[in-house]
């Protein structure tokens, strides 16, 4: 009896692997927890959104990096759940339908003014998302833009379509941001390097701004270059360093690293402080790296060189749980 049940074994498992067909239970978490698409545009104003797989990595910078502040440590280990990120930053065009459905004023209209950036921050009268003070099209990533208006136009994406819209956590920004690797800058070691893959001070900034500390190489754009222009990261993202800072979720905390639990991070606070990240057209080498956190001291900040991007959270697509 005992011999027949061996070979009935025996049998199946020589019957499956000659159909090529793997048990069920071998089926990796990776495997499990992927969507059925990979990419999702959002059909009311065609953006489109990257599944970005659960998984976890070294947040923050050895002491090692250059251009690196105290607060981008200690470095630790942490896990973000997956989630659906927009591939490129909210463009001038995809902002302009969100507000022609709503009417939607940003605080730079309402307040009169938003602020330019020419070596020094100056307050500029009448400027904002449509007349950013230089020359954009609407296919360029939309800037005076502030952390609340970024969770205005998330929220009505969220009302007409099925999941939460939100501005990622810095825990998801910077995940998203390396891509899978460990260097300060997702394309590698070498900065020279950097003008395939970001808009950032460069020479060619350099011949308006002389003063500029920039990359020793060429990327082609002054002021702001069109979403999606330069080479992307191993996620399928573009310019998740440079063209425009982008705001992320969280309150400022100085000491997140130290603080906050290692899955899913994230600080809310009562505190005004915010924070952008991957650097922008005018930032220097050093301010170009997955691990730069800039304080912005309050959520109705907007700036010529700051933007966003947006994720999104669905329920029906395994979304990938780091089950810790
Ligand atoms: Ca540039
Ligand atoms: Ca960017």
């Amino acid at each position: 009896m005992k011999q027949r049940v061996i070979s009935i074994f025996l049998l199946l498992v020589f019957w499956q692997a000659l159909l090529g067909l793997e048990p069920a239970h071998t089926a990796t978490l990776q495997e499990q927890n992927k969507p059925l698409d990979t990419t999702w545009i959002e059909p009311l104003t065609g953006m489109e959104f990257v599944w970005i797989p659960q998984g976890c990595f070294s947040m923050g910078s050895p002491s090692s990096e250059e251009g690196r502040k105290d607060h981008e440590g200690p470095v630790r280990e942490v896990c973000v759940d997956g989630f659906w990120m927009g591939v490129r930053e909210v463009s001038r065009g995809e902002f302009a339908q969100f507000t022609a459905a709503t009417d939607y004023q940003t605080e730079a209209e309402r307040q009169g003014f938003s602020w330019m950036y020419a070596g020094d921050w100056v307050a500029r009268p009448g400027v904002n998302w449509a007349n950013p003070g230089f020359k954009q099209s609407d296919a360029h990533p939309v800037v005076h833009v502030s952390w609340n208006d970024a969770g205005a136009m998330a929220r009505w994406l969220s009302a007409k379509n099925e999941g939460d819209f939100r501005l990622p956590t810095e825990a998801e920004w910077e995940y998203a941001c390396r891509g899978g690797t460990h260097t300060a800058r997702f394309w590698g070691t070498v900065r020279e390097d950097g003008c395939a893959f970001a808009n950032a001070a460069d020479l060619t900034a350099q011949e308006r701004f002389p003063a500029w500390v920039v990359m020793d190489c060429e990327d082609g754009f002054v002021f702001t270059a069109p979403t999606g222009h330069f080479q992307p990261n191993d996620f399928g993202l573009h310019d998740m360093l440079g063209n425009v800072w982008e705001w992320v979720y969280d309150n400022y905390q100085q000491d997140a690293y130290k603080l906050l639990p290692s899955i899913n991070p994230l600080h809310q606070s009562f505190r005004s402080e915010r924070i952008a990240r991957g650097g922008s057209w005018n930032s220097k080498p050093s301010a170009i790296r997955c691990a730069n956190r800039d304080v912005l001291q309050a959520p109705d900040r907007r700036s010529d060189d700051l933007g966003f991007r947006l994720i999104r959270k669905t329920e029906n697509h395994h979304e990938g749980k780091t089950g810790r």
